[in-house]
């Protein structure tokens, strides 16, 4: 069973995520920096599965050792699915939410349903697998709470924001977290065999 991982990420946040939830099942994860792969590949793909795999890729080649690589997005209903692959793209640094909230103002309460979706490809050796992980939730009216990164206060979930959720109780619900247990179960599996 691999008990080490190397994550192709630059994203401090999405690191400490997959260290929370993979450490307690026998994981150790490094970052590609501490494995010395310092790079930042163009996420040119049209999916989050594709990007994910060309940043495993990239770091793969260079480490050569077991590497994982996040890829995420938040989905949108009523913005028909944006921003999806661009969501780190679609506002400047610190801008995102606020950029969001200003889109959303007109949109009523029943239609503003959201999906955060996470795709992480894993390569090792001639292995190549995406594992996907999906939250539902809805986009709120203002920002709300100070865990988390990115959209995290301005998603909804229940009645709380997801950056009012404590690390464990957004890793047990999170896209993330059901995509890195996907991608546990499965060298889980392997090993079995
Ligand atoms: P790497 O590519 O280096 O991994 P990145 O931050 O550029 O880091 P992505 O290209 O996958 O990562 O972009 C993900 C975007 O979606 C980014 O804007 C995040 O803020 C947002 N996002 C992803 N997961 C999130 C989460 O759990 N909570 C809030 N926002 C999230």
């Amino acid at each position: 069973m691999i008990t080490k991982l190397v994550m192709a990420t630059n994203n401090a946040n999405k690191l400490r995520e997959a260290r929370e939830i993979l450490a307690p099942l026998g994981i150790e994860v490094l970052s590609q920096r501490d494995a010395g792969a310092d790079c930042e590949p163009e996420e040119n793909g049209a999916t989050f599965a594709e990007n994910a795999m060309i940043k495993a890729r990239a770091v793969f080649e260079i480490v050569g050792l077991p590497v994982i690589a996040d890829d995420s997005g938040l989905c949108v209903d009523a913005l028909g699915g944006r921003p999806g692959v661009y969501s780190a793209r679609y506002a400047p640094e610190g801008q995102h939410c606020a950029k969001l909230l200003d889109e959303m103002k007109d949109v009523p309460a029943e239609e503003r349903g959201a999906a955060f979706v996470c795709n992480v490809a894993l390569l090792d050796g001639d292995t190549a697998e995406v594992f996907a992980g999906e939250c539902r939730g809805a986009v709120g009216y203002e920002k709300r709470g100070s865990n988390g990164f990115g959209y995290d206060p301005v998603f909804m979930v229940g009645e709380r924001t997801m950056a009012e959720l404590s690390a464990d109780e957004k890793n047990k619900i999170s896209h993330r977290g059901a995509a890195l247990r996907e991608l546990y179960r499965f060298l889980n599996e392997r090993n079995g065999e």
